[in-house]
């Protein structure tokens, strides 16, 4: 069995909504979620000019390798409403995979674990909730000493 943490996100539209079909599809598709963060409303990284997005993280449990485990997120994005857009524009949602055990992989469409985790506070956040002690199989550190040194600072706040 692996463990693998995923991101959910998105702006456009019932954002709790869409996190919610998200994750009852991955729970279906994937794997058992044996951990599952808050859900945080998340300033936009990238380009400002859009809606706060909705984020959320999980750790599933999955006999799949990374490619599959891509090609079946892929798919619930589009059972999800997503039309394929413009880099770091407005999304109904987005399934990112963070890490996958503490394994690296380099495919040429699939850099594991996620190249731009430690820049993301809308990721860290919510990750420092449910695996604060993981240790980041390149960077060597803790999701808390990522979060410590993170450079980037827009506003990550619990909803509810
Ligand atoms: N995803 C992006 C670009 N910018 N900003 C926030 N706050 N949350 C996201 O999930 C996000 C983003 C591209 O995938
Ligand atoms: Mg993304
Ligand atoms: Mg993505």
């Amino acid at each position: 069995m692996n463990i693998v943490y995923l991101l959910t996100g998105g702006n456009i539209g019932d954002r709790k909504l869409a996190l919610q079909k998200a994750l009852s599809l991955i729970e279906l598709n994937c794997g058992e979620i044996i951990s599952l963060s808050s859900i945080f409303e998340t300033e936009p990284w990238g380009n400002p000019d859009q809606p706060p997005f909705f984020n959320q993280v999980m750790a599933i449990q999955t006999e799949l390798k990374p490619r599959q485990v891509l090609r079946r997120i892929l798919k619930i994005e589009t059972q999800t409403g997503r039309i394929r857009e413009e880099k770091y524009g407005p999304r109904i949602i987005d399934i990112d995979i963070l890490f996958y055990n503490d394994e690296v992989h380099n495919y040429p469409l699939l850099k594991i674990p996620h190249p731009e985790i430690q820049n993301r506070r809308f990721v860290l956040v919510p990750l420092a909730e449910i695996a604060q002690d993981f240790i980041h199989p390149v960077l060597k550190k803790s999701i808390t000493q990522l979060l410590a040194i993170c450079p980037d600072k827009l506003e990550v706040s619990k909803i509810e």
